[in-house]
């Protein structure tokens, strides 16, 4: 086996083993509905609609796909119940793909902006940071230079724990005192990216969602100190939703898109919860890409989000 496919198989690994428990229990629902039955009719669409929904996929979303399986099972009269599983997977790449934006390939930044900058934002215990610590060591094998900004600058053990990831990985850090303004970090940061030559600038931020008006603000503060360095900075506002609280990322997706112009999600936590579903009614619902999923707490466990690699290992074999 060459290397490439050594690694491929080790993140398709990752990825199988971090969706286990959503599909475990997905499939251990569609199995109840189609048990005894030799065809897709009304009572199986019926149940099929209440699996998807209990597994987080919203119910916007989940009324497309019933559409769908619905259409494809009057086609198509003789659909086995049993080949449920695969109609699904097909009906929901289909779905997921049509969408307008396209999967991200690999963990590559645009070459024509440098310092490429990265605002990242969510509420408090999403896995920010920790996304930061995966995405900068990433990007440090793949020969960039990264700066990290501990602008969250609420809590001391906030900056103390990106401190931590930035020494794992082996990337600078820039800090100030606790409570200081994070704008400023910001601005400090970005600068020394700057005079440093540097690829790739991320930055942590606090996760207040006080109320809109507070975020907002805070948001856009942060953002007009940067594009006085780098003009158009930040060139990426990724927010990341912690994927365990199911419809609850759903909502904070909505309020933070609604205050700060949002270009890219990170779905984090997919292991150890049954709720891997939401990443498939946020990728049809938002049309915000989401670029990234976190399958662990180790360095290695963020995976770039491929739409029909997503569906096939939940409704794999
Ligand atoms: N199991 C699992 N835990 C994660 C993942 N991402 C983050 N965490 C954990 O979630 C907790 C909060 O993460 P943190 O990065 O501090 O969140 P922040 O407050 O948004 O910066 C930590 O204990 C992380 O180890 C993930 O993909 N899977
Ligand atoms: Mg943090």
């Amino acid at each position: 086996m060459g290397l490439f496919n050594f690694f491929s198989k080790q993140k398709k690994e990752t990825l199988d083993k971090g969706l286990e428990k959503t599909k475990e229990s997905m499939f251990s629902k569609l199995s109840r509905i189609v048990a005894g039955k030799s065809k897709v009719d009304e009572d199986v669409l019926d149940d099929l609609e209440e699996v998807l929904i209990t597994s987080d996929v919203g119910v916007n979303t989940t009324l497309k796909i019933i559409e769908r399986i619905e259409a494809r099972a009057e086609k198509d009269k003789y659909v086995n119940a049993e080949e449920l599983n695969n109609i699904l997977r097909e009906e929901i790449v289909a779905l997921l793909t049509e969408n307008n934006t396209t999967d991200t390939e690999d963990f590559s930044i645009p070459e024509d902006k440098k310092p490429y900058v990265i605002m990242v934002v969510g509420v408090n215990g999403v896995g920010k940071t920790t996304t930061i610590g995966k995405l900068a060591n990433q990007f440090k094998k793949a020969g960039k230079s990264v700066y990290l900004g501990a602008a969250d600058t609420f809590r001391a053990a906030a900056v103390e724990q990106l401190v931590i990831w930035g020494e794992r990985v082996g990337v600078p850090v820039v800090k100030q005192a606790m409570g200081s303004d994070p704008a400023s970090v910001a601005f400090d940061t970005l600068s020394s990216a700057k005079a440093n030559n540097a690829d790739v600038v991320i930055i942590d931020t606090a996760g207040r969602l006080h109320n809109k008006i507070g975020l907002m603000n805070e948001l856009s503060k942060i953002k007009k100190v940067m594009d006085k360095i780098i003009p158009e900075a930040p060139h990426e506002v990724l927010l990341v939703l912690d994927g365990s609280t199911g419809q609850n990322a759903f909502e904070q997706a909505t309020q933070f898109t609604a205050a700060t112009d949002v270009t890219a999600l990170a779905i984090t936590k997919l292991d150890g919860t049954a709720k891997g579903g939401v990443v498939i009614g946020i990728s049809d619902q938002f049309k915000i890409p989401v670029k990234y999923i976190g399958l662990g707490e180790g360095i290695e466990d963020l995976q770039v989000f491929r739409r029909k690699e997503f569906v096939d290992s939940l409704f794999g074999e």
